[in-house]
């Protein structure tokens, strides 16, 4: 061979390594997860009153799923789902106190373990509102917060550690509360006898602290930066976070995460959890009065801002190509969640005085155990395999995600591992259309979705009557039929009998088995 060819061979032969490893180098995955946004609040679902220019061109370039779903109708149990591939009944989890221990087991397989076994780089920006510690000894804040994030297999955390509702109003990086005093101790619950730290004011003894706006039901114990906060805490004043700049701080956080990581030669995993639209929203001064739908529209507009500038790191560190981006929500819309910040939307259509409804054509929000309590918009955005343009109607939950990945990068699961969750990647991908045969729906109780099915079970619920007095009532059933109403309005149990038997058999199965998957 002369110099001349072998030179060209010797190209060729290069180039078409790189050609390959290009195209089998695992994608980045980054998890953008809203907080009480619900289905209705995006502009591609339907939302008129708020622009959300960034997370409408995420969904351009992807897939738009019209059924996708958090597993519950509030925020610690779908997070815990999502990261364990099990539903949080079978764990009694729900929305957990200031205080609260780490709910998830830190021997059991999660997302980010998942990711770190096939090579992974792991981290979580933002909240967290799954506990911290192990509920044997009480969380030092002071010292080292742990087990905590690292321990579920996050490589790196920065954290808002319950909601930003919730004391204690500061960041935790890592093991380590931000910015703290040693002079001046955080404690969260009691105060230690003798402790000297920053008294903060408990609304129920001055209420006209918080300066910030009034707030109802609960959220009037520890009163930071002008917001009264569910729980007590001490201390920690200069590490106090400022509600106003949260978003930037996550963002900042996220960017920085993101550029370090183009010097890996391993890909990330970045679960990316915004506060917002949770309440209190508090958007900067930047987005107040940018919609007329008061703080929550203007928060929503501050979190398509957040969605923008995670596209952005990514395209400035050359990786939007092969990087999966997926954009959802921990559960449906809520509105007056206890505090007066000018919210004035309404669940159904004829009381929302500004004719936007968070949760779109679906009925209720957040806790409810209608539609609109876990289906979210649901968004998944990887230009290297996915045709951009899609919207896909497949049945399609968070909770799966375990699975898919699991699945996607040939990591087998034992019997016992992220039991609820099911292989959904070609759903995910676009290449199935149909998705989940069934799946339970969470909220006070248990629903389940067959097709157009949607079956609620009676309950047992304990009333109170204007007289103050308890007594058990039992609901009746619920069957709807989505593929003509959407919005479960009427009940037609009696009409199909014999699906609502079918149906409450297998929900009952469901839920005493031993896993979805078995
Ligand atoms: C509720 C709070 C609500 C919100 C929710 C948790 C009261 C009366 N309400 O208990 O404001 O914090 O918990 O929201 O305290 S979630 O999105 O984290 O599930
Ligand atoms: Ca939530």
């Amino acid at each position: 061979m002369n110099k001349t060819v072998m030179l060209f061979l010797s190209l060729f032969i290069a180039g078409f390594a790189q050609f390959v490893s290009a195209q089998d180098a695992k994608p980045n995955v980054v998890i953008i997860y809203g907080d009480d946004v619900g289905y209705g609040d995006v502009g591609v679902y339907g939302s008129k009153m708020i622009p959300t220019p960034n997370i409408d061109k995420l969904a351009d370039g992807g897939i738009k799923f019209t059924d996708g779903h958090c597993s519950a109708a509030t925020c610690s149990p779908s997070r815990f789902s999502m990261l364990t591939g099990i539903h949080a009944y079978r764990h009694d989890i729900r929305i957990l106190a200031p205080n609260a221990a780490m709910a998830i087991p830190t021997d059991i397989l999660t997302l980010p373990k998942l990711f770190k076994k096939a090579g992974y780089e792991t981290a979580v920006v933002g909240k967290w509102h799954l506990g911290l510690g192990d509920g044997k000894n009480k969380v030092d804040w002071n010292g080292e917060v742990k087990p905590g994030p690292i321990e579920l297999g996050f490589n790196y955390s920065f954290l808002l550690p319950s909601t930003n509702d919730r004391v204690p109003c500061v960041y935790l990086e890592n093991y380590r509360v931000v910015n703290l005093d040693k002079n001046d101790p955080l404690y969260v619950g009691k105060l230690p006898a003798g402790a000297k730290s920053t008294v903060y004011p408990d609304a129920r003894e001055t209420p006209e602290a918080m300066t910030y706006y009034k707030s109802t039901h609960g959220h009037n114990n520890t009163v930071i930066n002008g917001i009264g906060r569910i729980g007590k805490m001490w201390g920690g004043k200069s590490a106090l976070w400022n509600d106003e700049t949260m978003a930037d701080e996550f963002v900042k956080q996220a960017r920085s995460y993101i550029s370090t990581q183009k010097k890996s030669d391993k890909p990330f995993f970045l679960y990316f959890s915004s506060q917002d639209i949770h309440v209190p929203r508090a958007p900067h001064p930047r987005f107040q009065g940018k919609t007329k739908l008061g703080h929550r529209g203007d928060a929503m507009v501050a979190f398509d801002w957040a969605t923008g500038e995670i596209m952005n790191a990514l395209e400035e560190n050359g990786m939007t190509e092969n990087t999966i981006v997926i954009f959802s929500s921990d559960n449906g819309p809520v509105y007056d969640d206890g505090y007066d910040d000018g919210t004035k939307v309404k669940t159904s259509t004829e009381e929302a005085d500004h004719g936007h409804d968070g949760s779109g054509p679906y009925r209720g929000g957040k806790y409810q155990i209608y539609e609109g309590g876990t289906r979210v918009p649901f968004i998944i955005r990887w230009p290297a395999k996915i045709k951009a343009g899609q919207t896909s109607a497949a049945m399609v939950n968070q909770i799966d995600f375990v699975h898919s990945f699991a699945n996607y990068l040939n990591i087998d699961l034992a019997d016992d591992e992220a039991i609820d969750s099911r292989n959904m990647w070609q759903a995910f991908m676009g290449e199935d259309k149909k998705g989940l045969p069934y799946m339970l729906e969470e909220a006070r109780g248990l629903a389940l979705r067959k097709g157009d099915w949607k079956y609620i079970p009676s309950l047992k619920k304990m009333r109170r009557s204007k007289d103050g007095k308890k007594s058990q009532v039992v609901t009746k059933a619920e069957l709807y039929n989505l593929g003509e109403d959407k919005g479960e309005q009427n009940n037609v149990v009696e009409k199909y009998p014999e699906v609502a038997k079918e149906m409450d058999a297998l929900l009952l199965k469901l839920k005493n088995s031993d896993g979805i998957r078995k």
